[in-house]
């Protein structure tokens, strides 16, 4: 809009000044606030602002996607749909988000609370640091943000409501099904792998008849199926974290879709950097108990977002599916909790696809990760790719058999010891 401009570290001062709320929360002279923008994602501007009385964070979108540059227009509205998931989200796990202070939607710009000494997850993974609440954490955002978003617990008139404008994000959504779920399994401009020792497993993944139909009927969920306000982007660059507190950010991808979309994003991640932290390891330490304790965190957020869920779904369930008055008598009752059951069951077979989808993305598609990215050896990285992309592909193509997360710990280890 004609409003917009993308400010700058100087711009950044005047417009925040501007702002009588946010002025005094940064305090003391404009003059003398510190700005520096940090931003390392791969679409917008993140400026961290300090001044005599607090930090503040600013995130604003640009009209195109910084990896790229200005050859690929991208539109500012993404910053309304994370506004608005991340609000939507702080209505249930508030103490796992940034707290929100002001939100510009011609600017595409929010303030937001300055999380620190947080870093980045990722970072911590890559460093081999160990997250003790992080599971817990995970489990539960996931849990309540599916649940409680979900025809589970909204009345279908309040979901309805809610979803509609989200069906405007098709922009962001556009990208997932293009880099996700299309191009990898195809020649595309935008592909890139780091090391030609993966040229022939890039043409076995486009050749690969069984890995295309799993691709495209994950890809068919995510178009089709508006289960839940989904975070869209649940990787973990995504989640800042210190020893004892995680917060999930940046939901601009946001949109109603398959609970499996970010389940398996965020456990995708996992094996990524479980695979990663073998090219990383010296004569010294083989990482061996870190890549363990990634493991040991699949099954803690599986299992405990599962138990959570399923809390949630017997004590909660306000929604118009399965009404609790259908199933008043015992054999109602106990068909329903299998029915419950069974669902986990689904989801879990969802969350596996999904899984695989998003390790092979980050491996021959577009946007990749630091985990692997910064294996300086390129026949080592070769390696972790190559091992990732194997799990990756039975993830994708065997998802059915895959009934627990001991097994996807049993095949993760297998293929690292082969
Ligand atoms: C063009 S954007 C590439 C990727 O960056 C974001 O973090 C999303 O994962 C997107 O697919
Ligand atoms: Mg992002």
């Amino acid at each position: 809009g004609p409003d917009y401009r993308p400010l700058d570290e100087a711009g950044l001062r005047p417009y925040l000044a501007g702002l009588p709320a946010i002025r005094d929360a940064l305090g003391g002279d404009p003059a003398g606030w510190h700005v520096t923008e940090v931003g390392d994602g791969n679409l917008n501007l993140v400026f961290i602002v300090r001044g005599s009385a607090g930090g503040l964070v600013v995130k604003q979108a640009l009209p195109y996607v910084r990896l790229v540059g200005d050859s690929w227009p991208l539109p500012l509205d993404r910053a309304w749909f994370e506004w608005h998931a991340l609000s939507e989200q702080a209505r249930h796990v508030p103490h796992l988000l940034p707290k929100l202070h002001h939100f510009d939607p011609a600017m595409a710009l929010m303030v937001m609370e300055w999380l620190t000494p947080h870093i980045i997850l990722r970072k911590g993974m890559i460093a081999g640091t160990r997250y003790p609440r992080l599971a817990g954490h995970m489990a539960e955002f996931l849990a309540q943000t599916l649940f409680k978003t979900s025809d589970l617990h909204a009345p279908a008139a309040e979901k309805k409501a809610k979803m509609a404008p989200f069906c405007g994000n098709t922009a962001l959504c556009k990208i997932t099904e293009d880099l996700v779920f299309t191009d990898p399994y195809r020649i595309a401009k935008l592909n890139r792998w780091t090391t030609p020792q993966l040229d022939g497993l890039a043409a076995q993944f486009r050749a690969d008849a069984a890995a295309k139909v799993a691709a495209q009927e994950l890809k068919w969920a995510f178009l089709t199926r508006a289960e839940a306000l989904v975070h869209g982007d649940l990787h973990t660059g995504s989640i800042m974290v210190t020893e004892t507190d995680s917060r999930a950010i940046d939901p601009e991808f946001a949109f109603y879709g398959p609970m499996g979309f970010d389940i398996g994003a965020l456990l995708a991640n996992f094996f990524l950097a479980y695979f990663a932290q073998g090219g990383h390891a010296t004569p010294a330490d083989d990482r061996s108990d870190y890549r363990s304790w990634l493991l040991v965190q699949v099954e803690a957020i599986w299992s405990g977002f599962e138990k959570r869920f399923l809390e949630l779904w017997r004590a909660e369930a306000r929604g118009d599916a399965f009404e609790a008055g259908l199933f008043a008598d015992a054999d109602g009752a106990l068909a329903l909790d299998a029915h419950r059951k069974a669902t986990m069951a689904r989801l879990f077979r969802d969350t596996v696809g999904f899984a695989g989808a998003k390790m092979v993305r980050r491996i021959l598609g577009l946007a990749h990760v630091a985990d692997l990215e910064t294996i300086a050896d390129p026949d080592r990285r070769a390696a972790c790719e190559t091992q990732a992309l194997r799990l990756a592909r039975a993830f994708l193509v065997e998802r059915d058999r895959f009934t627990g997360p001991a097994d996807l710990r049993h095949a993760a280890e297998t293929i690292y010891r082969e």
